[in-house]
């Protein structure tokens, strides 16, 4: 009984409420960690989640943005630039921002103001005055700018004409065979047809103002401006409907400006002719780009002789001025051969100074003037020289004489003609046969020795056609014209 009792461990008295207390105690430390547990869990399911959001947020708005700009570094020429743009990355709206930003510090730089107005064509007039230094990271696409701005002016010389009329060296031509046409034109269109007899007093349009006015001024070299084209005729001159789709910009009777600058100047192309629709489509396959590099804005006139009488190319240049000027406020006319496409596009055909000379070389002529006093295939006259001439005489049937006898109107009229280098004023023609109707006229020789009795009453104030038709292609306004040729 005793060692039952001396067996006995003794007991630890606990004080009343302390298990109570432990017990407690532990379940708020539970509690806690499980608290702790579950925040931490949380968090780091909120951060898990994250991920896909950030991800989502980089791929498509990062990302985008800064492979735009690199694209935008990286291209210089407007038609990658424009399919960048047709490729959709450029119509997020923070880049078009971006882009609009940049389009205004850097007015010169053409392929982003053509990008800023293919994404949004009722953004792109933003003055020049109110733009703000720009506060980002665009000094490295600075240099590229500079770069850009650094093409070499082309340089204008002067040549001073040769004493009295020139000698005409008629038909230096070893052009071989080829073009018949058969295709036909892919015409949309406001036709405005009239048949009124039309004496060259012209009604002159006013002044465009408004749109242009908040623009800054196109800069005096045009960044694009690629130097040599290389032009070939060997394939077939492509369809029209595949020029209008190569030419966007275009429209309203093949007249364009530069989208996002004030062009320096307001171009004419009148193109004397009549049935040469391939040539026409190579024309305007070359011959589009180039003058929308060179940041004209410009539009292309096709006088298109009507019935199969004598040709006469000079009429036919004077109706295109006539009916040009109905048009638009153009600054100078350019008077284009068809055949003639220009394989420099530093050639610019910017309002000249004195009558330019520009197809001074042709590859028919070894690129080399056949004679000094030659002012034929591409010639250039401000408004003010061509009315100072009285344009051109309506009185060569038939095929040559007009460019000499044109030449004399700027000699009698006190002005000289002007050329650019030979190593830019090059061209190539498209090899053709005479047409009928187009023999040499036999009395030319005689014509251009009497140009200084005759100009003041043969040319534009003389000028009597009538208009058949006048249609704005998307490419080129036609202007279909009766000029009253005796048969051939
Ligand atoms: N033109 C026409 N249709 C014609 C004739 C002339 O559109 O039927 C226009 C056309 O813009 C052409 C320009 O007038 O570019 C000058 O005419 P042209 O090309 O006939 O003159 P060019 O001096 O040729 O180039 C002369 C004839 C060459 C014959 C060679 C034979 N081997
Ligand atoms: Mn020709």
């Amino acid at each position: 009984m005793s060692k039952g009792h001396m067996d006995k461990k003794p007991v630890i008295p606990i004080k009343a409420g302390s298990l109570e207390k432990t017990r407690t105690s532990s379940t708020v430390t539970v509690f806690f960690e499980g608290a702790v547990r579950k925040k931490t869990l949380a968090l780091v399911f909120i951060f898990i989640l994250q991920v896909p959001v950030l991800y989502y947020l980089y791929t498509t708005e990062v990302s985008a943005y800064v492979n735009m700009k690199q694209d935008i570094k990286s291209t210089s020429s407007m038609s990658s630039i424009s399919k960048l743009c047709a490729n959709g990355s450029c119509t997020n709206t923070k880049n078009l921002l971006k882009l609009r930003k940049w389009a205004q510090r850097y007015p010169a730089r053409s392929s982003l103001r053509h990008m800023v107005n293919i994404v949004e064509p009722s953004t792109t007039a933003a003055p020049s005055t109110t733009v703000a230094p720009n506060e980002d990271n665009l000094s490295n696409m600075t240099k590229t700018e500079q770069l850009q701005n650094e093409t070499i002016l082309p340089v204008e010389t002067t040549t001073i004409p040769s004493t009295t009329t020139s000698t005409v060296s008629s038909s230096t031509t070893t052009e071989s065979t080829t073009t018949t046409t058969t295709e036909s034109t892919t015409t949309t269109t406001t036709t405005t047809t009239e048949a009124t007899t039309t004496t060259t007093t012209v009604p002159e349009k006013p002044a465009e103002a408004g749109e242009d006015a908040i623009l800054p001024d196109c800069p005096e070299t045009p960044p694009d401006l690629q130097g040599n084209i290389d032009v070939s005729f060997a394939h077939t001159a492509p369809e029209m409907s595949k020029l209008e789709a190569d030419n966007p910009l275009v429209k309203d009777g093949g007249h364009y400006k530069p989208p996002y600058c004030k062009a320096l100047y307001k171009v004419a192309i009148v193109i004397p002719y009549r049935d040469r629709e391939e040539h026409l489509r190579y024309f305007l396959e070359y011959m589009h780009p180039t003058l929308q590099r060179q940041q004209l804005d410009y539009a292309i006139y096709v006088v298109n002789q009507a019935g199969t009488g004598k040709f006469n190319r000079a009429k036919l240049m004077n109706v295109g001025y006539a009916e040009s000027i109905k048009d638009h406020d153009f600054q100078c006319f350019a008077f284009h051969d068809v055949d003639l496409v220009l394989e420099n596009d530093k050639s610019i055909y910017s309002c000249p100074s004195s009558p330019r000379h520009l197809s001074a070389g042709v590859d028919k002529f070894n690129y080399q003037l056949p004679y000094s006093a030659i002012f034929g295939g591409v010639t250039e006259l401000t408004k003010e020289q061509f009315q100072k001439v009285n344009g051109y005489s309506n009185s060569f049937w038939g095929w040559g004489g007009e460019d000499d006898d044109m030449f004399n109107r700027v000699k009698f009229s006190g002005m000289n003609i002007i050329r650019y280098p030979m190593d830019i004023s090059r061209y190539k023609m498209i090899t053709h046969q005479r047409e009928k109707g187009n023999e040499p006229n036999p009395k030319r020789f005689d014509q251009i020795r009497k140009t200084k009795d005759t100009m003041a009453n043969d040319g534009l104030n003389t000028l009597e056609y009538k208009v058949v038709s006048k249609q704005k292609n998307k490419l080129y306004t036609n202007v279909t014209v009766d000029i009253m040729a005796p048969a051939r």
